[in-house]
């Protein structure tokens, strides 16, 4: 298992990823605290100079396992569900646009908020009958470039569905697309799972990214979350990927990222080259 710190390519209003300007900066803070990877949110790869962020990831000797793509969603309202087919056609779009600097990258591309809620007033099987055909097709679009995505289980104060990994795992079975996964984040899991480490049990071979963060949001070891747990889970089912710390910079993005190394580093320790 390897650690990750999530940080944003560009600002943002979503306060659970790093940015603080100058992100090559950040980048070389982050791999002086002795993280293994970066993960990156984009809000729109034709808005940011992935070539520059490449250069600098790869000569730190960071990996970039995976790219978050919310933001298109909070700052810019697309969604795969969204009542509207402009924007529908508009994220997934975007979805696609993430491809190739996923396939660049070697990263997993999340599918978190931008699958968006299920509109007031309609059920949760339209929502599926939109979902389903736009997240195949960015599939296999994937898929021809070698790059997979997971599915991000939220809780309910964010969107109102799609809330647990269990949810997700019958939504995948549904899709039948074999490069889709799930990414347990352990602030929702602590909202929404009534057993944590089960969940990532039954999904254990879907499992391919996992955020970490505390109860609070704040860094690992801050709240009450049971990260030993979750590593021996991971750790059973021969998990190789990425603990990614999605964590309110709290108080600094420096600060945060300095606890967070310091408690993970003592369940996931170096792997020296
Ligand atoms: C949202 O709360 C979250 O956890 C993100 O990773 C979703 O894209
Ligand atoms: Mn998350």
């Amino acid at each position: 298992m390897k650690l990750a710190y999530a940080i944003s390519a560009s600002p943002t209003r979503f306060a659970a990823v790093g940015h603080a300007g100058d992100v090559h900066a950040t980048l070389r803070r982050l791999a002086g605290l002795g993280f293994d990877g970066v993960e990156l949110a984009i809000r729109d790869p034709a808005q940011v100079d992935l070539d520059a962020i490449a250069g600098t990831v790869r000569g730190l000797g960071l990996a970039v396992p995976a790219v978050g793509t919310g933001q298109a969603y909070v700052e810019e309202g697309l969604s795969l569900t969204a009542p509207d087919p402009a924007r529908r056609e508009a994220a997934e779009a975007r979805l696609m646009a993430q491809l190739a600097p996923a396939a660049r990258l070697g990263a997993v591309v999340i599918i978190g908020l931008i699958h968006g809620p299920v509109p007031p007033g309609e059920t949760h099987e339209r929502a599926l009958e939109r979902f389903l055909p736009a997240v195949s097709r960015v599939a296999q679009a994937a898929g021809r470039r070698g790059v997979r995505l997971v599915i991000e289980p939220i809780n309910r104060y964010e969107t109102n569905w799609l809330n647990t990994v269990e949810e997700v795992m019958d939504l995948l079975r549904r899709l039948g697309e074999d490069n889709v996964g799930v990414l347990p984040d352990t602030f929702h899991m602590n909202i929404e799972e009534a057993a944590p480490a089960a969940a990532v049990r039954a999904a254990r071979t879907r499992v391919w990214h996992v955020h970490v963060a505390d109860s609070n949001r704040r860094a690992p070891g801050l709240g009450h979350v049971d990260f030993d747990a979750l590593v021996r889970e991971l750790a059973r089912a021969r998990y190789a990927g990425f603990l990614s710390a999605e964590i309110l910079q709290d108080p600094t993005l420096e600060e945060a990222a300095r606890q967070t190394a310091a408690k993970m580093r003592l369940l996931v320790p170096r792997r020296r080259a």
